[in-house]
């Protein structure tokens, strides 16, 4: 399958507050490197093409976007620190609209979380990461039948006008505007990171043509904690394309190919044209921030359920933080989908 990447992401290596500690974040620059060694024999690897901004404008309001784009340069100006992080957030009751002028507030207007810290390299990372993901897609639509946008900073939790969960552009669903651009009607999102996709839910939550699912853990245990649960099922001309896939700590292969099952045969019935799944791999047994427990060996076998659909397919990296093992279970999704493509 063609491979795009890029070293643009080398720069981002944001702070994260854990438990009461700020400490570098997991989401590391040497999860792509994982991948990339795991995966460089088997696959061609191919550069990005040039952003196209419009897609960026079509996915997260403007004001969001120019705050991302001079939110370090103010922090640089007017702060001490490595890492610019909200304090404070619009919690229940304060006023949801009004947008703060100091940066400080409006790091807590734009983020919904403090594992995530804008960084030096932050911005310029994020663009990079877009540009790979809408790359994929255009190859997509120039016929492959699949392609793997291995990018980083991931981007599912970023909604139309939020960072938070590591992400800050939300590269799944500028693939599927790339797709929904080229003519297929109706775009399928699955979401198979281990949390809930808050933000490409977010993005598509009343559209009807970008039905999105996503498989992870139950929101009344795990991050994002405020959404996933089974009842967000979208809303006005998006009511019904929406799918959450709640599922308890401790899930194993079985009972997560059985959710997956649920949402591909509702991928299916709804006739979507192609499909971009956001691959996150901290499923995995061992990894360190999560508490699912897939194995090495099923990650194929969570590939070949995808390859039955028989769709044109953009894999987008998301999640997954077992530096070591990482790139083995991604190239595990990845073979897995090629073995039964064939
Ligand atoms: N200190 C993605 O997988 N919480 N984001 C971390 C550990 C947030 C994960 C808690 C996890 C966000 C793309
Ligand atoms: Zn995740």
């Amino acid at each position: 399958m063609l491979v795009v990447t890029s070293d643009d992401h080398l720069a981002h290596h944001a702070l994260e507050l854990d438990s009461t500690n700020l400490i570098p974040s997991w989401e590391t620059p040497t999860r792509v490197d994982s991948v990339r060694r795991a995966i460089e024999s088997d696959h061609r690897f191919v550069d990005p093409h040039r952003l196209d901004e419009s897609l960026l404008r079509a996915v997260h309001d403007a004001d969001y976007l120019a705050f991302l784009a001079n939110v370090w340069d103010r922090w640089a100006a007017e702060e001490a620190g490595p890492a610019a992080m909200g304090v404070a957030w619009p919690a229940r009751r304060f006023d949801q609209q009004r947008r703060p002028t100091a940066l400080r507030g409006l790091l807590g207007y734009h983020g919904f979380a403090a594992d995530c810290s804008v960084v030096t390299g932050t911005w310029s990372a994020a663009l990079a990461s877009a540009a790979i993901a809408q790359t994929a897609a255009e190859l997509v639509v120039g016929g492959e039948r699949a392609a793997f946008a291995l990018c980083r900073p991931p981007g599912h939790h970023a909604t139309r006008d939020q960072f938070g969960g590591y992400c800050y552009l939300n590269n799944a669903a500028i693939a599927a505007e790339v797709l929904r651009r080229s003519g297929v009607e109706r775009v399928g999102v699955l979401d198979i990171d281990y949390h809930h996709g808050n933000g490409t839910q977010d993005i598509f939550y009343e559209r009807d043509d970008v039905f999105v699912c996503s498989i992870h853990a139950d929101p009344a245990f795990e991050f994002p904690y405020f959404s996933g649960h089974a009842g967000e099922t979208g809303e006005g001309a998006g009511a019904g394309y929406n799918r959450n896939e709640p599922l308890p700590a401790g899930t194993e292969l079985t009972e997560w190919l059985a959710a997956a099952d649920r949402c591909l045969d509702a991928l299916k019935a709804a006739g979507c044209g192609a499909l971009v799944v956001s691959t996150g791999v901290d499923t995995f047994e061992a990894d360190p921030i999560s508490r699912f427990l897939l194995r090495t060996d099923d990650y194929p076998l969570v590939g070949a359920r995808i390859a039955a659909m028989g769709l044109p397919t953009v894999f987008v990296f998301e999640g997954g933080y077992a530096v070591d093992e990482l790139g083995l279970n991604v190239a595990g999704v990845l073979n897995g989908f090629e073995a039964a493509s064939r």
